[in-house]
């Protein structure tokens, strides 16, 4: 029988905000670029000693740890009642190229620390609970973005794409988790795949990448919805040639198809009709790439999200009948136009959100509820269990640049509305 918790011990809860700090500090020199600046890219030599320092602290907090096929970590605090479906919380801690030390990498210490504190204050889990890390939530290695939470999430098409994939160096995705040892049963991704209702719940702290929580000088933000993301590849193709020999006329130069076609992004999204829709090229590649030879390929991946799904693809629309007007007018061929990705947003579950919101109060923390703009593994863990996220103030929103900052005040609130939510989720 459970006794009930003394709620007052639950609100004993202690942070350990210095071994914590230490953490963090730790994990971001496991980078390809030097500090400030954190690059940890999936699989690679500092991702599997991220993997290992990761699972080491999953051990030290008495957690028993599995691994997926493709690299997702488990760390599982068993309950008294372990065949009901366990609390979850987690994140990734992949990093893209020059970035910052707390994206992600919050939600899967702060994960870790949460059950430490919840050991710590004596609190015994009906429900289990179940840190997860997701083994690859950026794209930039294989362009797919929350690759582990699509697999869990059952996406049967990525299950068979990743048997033809190869990153930019020409290394096929199987070699590349063979290299970080992942061998085992690659052959048969859908092993990884979750049932829904493997979890009674899902929850993600994550830092807010927005200025919103900072600028109110609010602690927390509970997410109600995560916006909707896609993501374009387009390739041109013209005949290249001589920049001094080449009269004007008689060029197709396809830099400038896609120099236009990036500009075409913008004219778009700011038209949508709403401030919610956004659009990015951040990638854009000139081949050969020499001052005096005209582009004879160019390759742009364009990032196009919004609140609104409807209005998202209406731009994902506009951009494709750009590419072939330009393709058109330009004399250059569009020899590649592909969506990769055309998520539809999520929503939190309420009983999750006024799970957070009670926590907040018994922890006298201001909050608000917002919108996550950035998409996170949660967008796809919504489809197998009830989500929410929480979220945390960073230094004026800056993320995904080496600026990104978090107080560790900021995330000691953030752990310890978490350790009191998966408290709240595990005996309910
Ligand atoms: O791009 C994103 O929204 C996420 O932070 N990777
Ligand atoms: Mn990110
Ligand atoms: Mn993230
Ligand atoms: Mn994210």
């Amino acid at each position: 029988i459970h006794e009930p918790q003394s709620q007052d011990s639950l609100l004993s809860l202690s942070v350990d905000s210095e071994g914590l700090q230490k953490q963090i500090d730790e994990l971001s020199t496991l980078s390809e670029t030097p500090a400030p600046s954190v690059t940890r890219i999936l699989y690679s030599e500092k991702d599997v000693l991220a993997r290992r320092f990761i699972k080491n602290l999953m051990g030290l907090s008495g957690l028993s740890v599995r691994e997926d096929a493709v690299g997702n970590i488990f760390g599982r605090w068993d309950g008294d009642e372990p065949e009901l479906a366990p609390v979850s919380t987690g994140s990734h801690i992949d990093a893209i190229p020059y970035s910052g030390k707390y994206d992600g990498v919050i939600g899967v210490l702060g994960a870790i620390e949460a059950i430490n504190v919840l050991k710590r204050s004596g609190f015994k889990p009906k429900r289990s609970l179940e840190v997860i890390m997701f083994t690859s939530e950026e794209p930039t290695r294989f362009g797919i973005s929350c690759l582990g939470s699509r697999l869990l999430a059952g996406s049967k098409e990525l299950a068979e794409l990743l048997k033809k994939t190869v990153d930019s160096q020409n290394i096929s995705f199987f070699d590349a988790a063979r290299f970080a040892g992942y061998a085992n049963h690659l052959q048969d991704l859908t092993s990884v795949f979750l049932e829904k209702g493997s979890y009674s719940a899902f929850i993600e702290l994550h830092i807010e990448q927005g200025p919103i929580l900072e600028e109110e000088a609010t602690s927390i933000g509970v997410v109600t919805a995560i916006a909707a993301p896609a993501s374009i590849k387009v390739d041109f193709e013209g005949s290249g040639g001589h920049a001094g020999a080449v009269l004007m006329p008689m060029r197709n130069d396809a830099g400038l198809a896609a120099a236009e076609l990036a500009l075409a992004v913008e004219k778009f999204v700011l038209e949508s009709g709403s401030i919610d829709t956004v659009g990015t090229v951040g990638i854009l590649e000139l081949h050969p790439g020499a001052i005096n030879s005209i582009p004879s390929k160019s390759h742009l991946e364009i990032d196009t999200r919004d609140i609104d799904e409807k209005r998202r693809n209406v731009v994902i629309e506009k951009i494709h009948q750009s590419a072939l007007s330009i393709s058109e007018n330009r004399g250059v061929k569009l020899s590649e136009f592909k969506i990769v990705n055309q998520d539809p947003p999520a929503l939190s579950d309420d009983l999750i959100t006024m799970a957070m919101e009670s926590a907040c109060q018994e922890l006298n923390l201001t909050f608000r509820k917002m919108i996550s703009r950035a998409y996170h593994d949660s967008l796809f863990m919504a489809r197998i269990s009830p989500m929410g996220m929480i979220f945390i103030p960073c230094y004026k929103g800056y993320s995904h640049k080496p600026e990104e900052f978090a107080a560790i005040e900021d995330i000691a609130n953030g752990v310890r509305v978490l350790a009191l939510t998966l408290a709240k989720l595990s005996l309910a």
